[in-house]
Order: C-alpha cells, then structure tokens, then sequence
C-alpha cells in the first residue's frame, strides 16, 4: 500500500493535471477533499512529534492591533521594525539573523501598535523547515500580516504566499457565507441564494460525502470555489488582512519599479534603510488595522478630547465596556452619546449592541 506522503503526492499530481471544467469538478472536488484530509491527518501526526511550540514565539498581545513582518531571510524585516518603532532588532546581511520573535511598539496617532519582527520563512516552512512552523504559528494571532519583500528577489512572493496557505491562513478573504447545518436524515439539501460558477452541486454533494457529512441543510451565499467549499467544512482557517510591501526600493531604477508595480501590484515601495515612505506604511498599517478614536467623559465634566481610547471600527458599547474594566459589562446602566453614532447630541442609549463610530464621545452610567 501507498504511504500518506506517497498518496498526497499522488493526488497533487493528479489535481495539476486535470483541466478544471464542468466535466471534470466533480472528480477534482473530491481529489481535494481527499488530499485535505490526508494533509490534515499528517499534520496532526507531526504535531505530536514535535510537541509545544517554542517559549521564545509565545509573545502577549500587547496595544491596540498586532501586526506580523513576514519575509524571506535577508528582505529587511528588522531594519523595518527598527525604522517604525525605534526598537533594535539585529540587522546583518547574512540569512537567519534573527531567531526569535522580537516586538517593537509603534505609536501612531494615539494607538500603540505592535509590531512583531520573526525570524524569515523560506520554501517548506508550513511544513517545518526554518522556523516556518513557528513564525506561521505566530501569524495566526496577529491583526494584520506584512509581507516584506526584497525587490531584487520578487520570485519568492509566491513562495511566500504558499507557505501562508499551506498554514491554514487566509489572507485579504472573508470566511465564505456558508452554512452547513447537519440533520440526522434526508440526505443533503443544497440551495444557494446567488448564481454558482465555479461549482455545481454535485460538485458540492460530493466533497460533503468525502467529509462524511451525508445528511445536512447546505446554504450557499456566495459564489465559492471548491477550495473554500473545504475550508468551511475544515472550519479550521485563520482570515487576516495582509499587505505588500517592496523594500529596498533603492537598489532597483524606476523601470524596474515599474516593472514590478505591473506584476505584483504590492501596496507600497520603501526603502527601510533610507525611511523612504515610511510615514506612508505607518498611516497604512493604521488604515488596515481599522481602528478608531472614542472620548470618554464623565458626567458633569468636559470630555477629554486630547486622550482619546483606540478601539476597531464598528466597536460596541458592550465592546467598549470590557475593554475598559471586567466588571463595566455587568454594572452596566446607560450611556449618552454624543457623535455620528446617534441622531441627537447626548441621546441616552441602553443597548449595549449599540455600534459606535469615530470620534463619538460616551459617557457611561453604571449601577
Ligand atoms: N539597500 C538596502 N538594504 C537594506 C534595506 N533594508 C535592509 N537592508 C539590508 O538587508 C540586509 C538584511 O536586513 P535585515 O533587516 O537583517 O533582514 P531580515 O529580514 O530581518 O533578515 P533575517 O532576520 O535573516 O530574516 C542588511 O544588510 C540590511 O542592511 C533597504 O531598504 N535597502
Ligand atoms: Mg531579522
């Protein structure tokens, strides 16, 4: 009999070849569903082997957003870290420098935003080579992930991007609008509230049976590959926004710029040892991190307009609240808004649900 790896090959293999078409996705879906549940039986077994991950990747959360520089060695993940949070992370021209995660804290318009700088990942590091296993791991709990490549070595953007995947992380995708709710009988039921291209529905009957999921109610909000199709049913991906970022914008001429701008399209050039656009990727990590400002003001005084409290877009009262002290949900009576949030200046709002909006001053009222 074949070995796992001899048998994942196989079907890697087998799902190159294959030309994806009406006729074929059937058959490919369930190449896929296989090999995800081979690929996932290996890991477990490897996980084993290699028991807890090392103390030196353990980093707390700290701040209002954590942010991750992911990059080959060498790209200039510490000199950037050292550009944007004054911190002194070694910098050296040979490969692995660094081999730990170091923080660094970068203040920017009241946030405190944590950047984590990582030993570099090369080709094989989901599956353990380097320290990929241990740097993709500490991905998983960051905010946002910055990509940073050398401009004069862009072929290892793929490899990057792969290694990601292959890591359960999901990068700039939403989890997809599916829902899958197992019945004990009647066999599956699929409907889809949009027009569905990329899959048909025997496609998707066949990838639930390669899951054992043989009696459930399917609903399908979104026009989904089979890919996605298995990563709902896996429920085990991490979605994190991620930019692209070119450093060492220095070495290359305009042309070459250029050139890559069409290829790639990265968010931003930067020159890391010269500062070049480093204002610009601070503003950007901020956008990306989607936070805003909240004033908080005490009954019968004046808010506090110079401090305000950092927390993400789209934030809670309850959100607010916990943020502030454990006990705030629970004492929790009212409070009065003043901002873009309510339709009068100081409406009283009960509702914790109540979604705030930049710049909003609240005044809590407890019991
Ligand atoms: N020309 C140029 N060199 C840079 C730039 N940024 C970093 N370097 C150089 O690139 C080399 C690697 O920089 P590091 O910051 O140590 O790279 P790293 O990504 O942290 O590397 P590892 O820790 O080994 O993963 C050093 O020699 C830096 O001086 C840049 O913007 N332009
Ligand atoms: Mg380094």
């Amino acid at each position: 009999m074949a070995s796992k790896k001899e048998k994942i090959k196989e079907l890697e293999d087998l799902i190159k070849k294959t030309k994806y078409n009406k006729r074929t996705q059937a058959a490919i879906g369930k190449y896929k569903a296989q090999l995800a549940k081979l690929k996932e039986g290996e890991e477990a077994r490897r996980g084993k082997k290699i028991g807890k991950v090392d103390q030196a990747y353990a980093v707390r959360r700290t701040g209002d957003g954590t942010v991750i520089l992911v990059g080959f060695p060498s790209a200039g993940k510490s000199t950037l870290l050292n550009a944007l949070t004054g911190a002194k992370s070694e910098v050296a021209h040979y490969a692995f420098t660094t081999l730990s995660v170091i923080p660094g804290v970068m203040d920017y318009k009241f946030a405190k935003i944590q950047i984590l700088d990582v030993p570099g990942i090369v080709r094989g590091a989901a599956a353990g080579t380097g320290r990929g296993k241990e740097v993709l791991s500490t991905m998983r709990n960051a905010d946002l992930c910055v990509i940073l490549l050398d401009a004069t070595r862009l072929s290892e953007y793929d490899v990057i991007k792969k290694e990601i995947y292959e890591s359960h992380i999901r990068i700039n995708q939403e989890l997809p609008d599916v829902k899958i709710t197992k019945t004990g009988k009647d066999g599956l039921r699929i409907g889809s509230t949009c027009k569905l291209r990329k899959i048909d529905k025997e496609t998707i009957a066949v990838v639930l049976r390669e899951f054992k999921i043989n009696n459930a109610e399917v609903v399908i909000r979104e026009d989904i590959t089979v890919d996605q199709l298995i990563d709902v049913i896996e429920a085990n991906k991490k979605y994190m926004p991620a930019i692209t970022i070119v450093n060492k914008v220095d070495l290359i001429s305009e042309k070459g710029k250029q050139e890559i701008d069409k290829k790639i399209h990265p968010d931003l050039f930067i020159s890391a040892e010269e500062g070049t656009n480093i204002p610009r990727l601070r503003e950007l990590i901020y956008q990306k991190l989607n936070l805003m400002n909240i004033y908080l003001k005490e009954p019968g005084k004046e808010a506090d307009l110079k401090e305000p409290m950092v927390i993400t877009k789209h934030a809670t009262l309850k959100l607010l609240c916990e943020k502030l002290h454990k006990d705030f949900v629970d004492k929790y009576k009212f409070a009065r808004i003043w901002g873009k949030s309510v339709k009068f200046d100081g409406q009283k709002v009960l509702k914790l649900k109540h979604v705030l909006k930049d710049g909003d001053v609240v005044e809590l009222h407890m019991n």
